[in-house]
């Protein structure tokens, strides 16, 4: 997978080059490069923004620039986009009618494209596209495990960084019209300064599902918000198995591998209706085994 990210801070992502990332890397399974956005500007100034037109506080980033940078990256050039969906991916087709809403109601249709909502959709229904534009947005739909699993299948991804009060929205809406998969996520609910902690949160979402970047495959298996049953999981105890008057539940050093596992997916589910009532809502009832249900 390739990696391109743009930002008017490029050194943010010197970070990548540590830890599982840096060695994924190394080994060759992911490419990460940091471009700053400023080289593509021609004033002296190297401006990258502007005031927002209609007033108000804060700067907007200017499309100009944005579009140089892009068509450098994407290999766009004047209507005609060089990328096509690929068609050798799984579909999930809830989600892409789910997402088709999403930007049905995001209000890029006054720009009079009709397909653009139907074009994001079909490209999801093909799986992940070779190619994806990223832009951190806190006013998008939220980033999730889903979205992660799907990206982590693309060939190529170009994050757009965004700063100040955000960027023209005219840039996501041209690209999508040149044929380019792009998308809009916000990673939660409160407010961040730009979008580069975003794009490294999402990174590292993606890319540690990138297939041989764990050591134990496992471990991505066995985790919240992965698979049909979105649980938070259970809690995790080492030795000693006393610790400060503290015994750690005793099911768990009987050596009864089903009472563990009962007992794990006990406390799986009781925890995620208590602490997300909104995960417990999403669940596929009839995945729910007897012993389940009891609870
Ligand atoms: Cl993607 N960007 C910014 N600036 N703030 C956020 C966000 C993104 N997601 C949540 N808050």
């Amino acid at each position: 997978m390739q990696i391109d990210i743009v930002s008017v801070f490029p050194e943010y992502f010197d970070v990548t080059g540590l830890s599982l990332l840096g060695k994924a890397q190394e080994k060759g399974l992911v490419t990460i490069r940091a471009h700053n956005l400023r080289d593509w500007t021609h004033d002296v100034h190297h401006s990258v923004d502007d005031t927002p037109v209609g007033g108000g506080a804060g700067m907007v980033m200017k499309p100009e620039v944005w579009g140089r940078c892009l068509d450098d990256l994407l290999n766009v050039t004047d209507g005609s986009a060089l990328q096509q969906p690929t068609t050798d991916q799984t579909a999930d087709t809830a989600d892409a009618e789910e997402r088709k809403e999403a930007r049905k109601s995001s209000g890029d249709e006054s720009y009079g494209i009709a397909s653009e909502a139907d074009s994001s959709a079909d490209n999801h229904e093909a799986g992940a596209a070779k190619q994806v534009l990223i832009f951190p947005n806190p006013s998008a739909p939220l980033f999730t495990q889903a979205d992660a699993t799907e990206l982590s299948r693309a060939k190529r991804l170009v994050f757009g960084c965004g700063r100040y009060e955000g960027y023209d929205a005219r840039i996501p809406v041209y690209y999508r019209n040149q044929g380019v998969d792009v998308r809009e996520y916000s990673i939660g609910d409160y407010v961040l300064n730009g979008g580069e902690v975003a794009v490294s949160v999402m990174l590292e979402a993606i890319t540690r599902l990138l297939p041989g970047f764990m050591g134990n495959p496992e471990s991505i298996v066995q985790e919240s918000y992965t698979g049909d049953e979105p649980l938070l999981e259970y809690r995790q105890y080492t030795r000693p198995t006393t610790w400060r008057g503290m015994a750690v539940p005793e099911i768990l050093t009987s050596g009864d591998h089903g009472k563990v596992d009962r007992f794990r997916r006990d406390e799986a589910i009781r925890r995620t209706s208590r602490i997300r009532p909104d995960l417990i809502a999403r669940l596929d009832c009839s995945a729910l085994d007897k012993q389940d249900r009891r609870l």
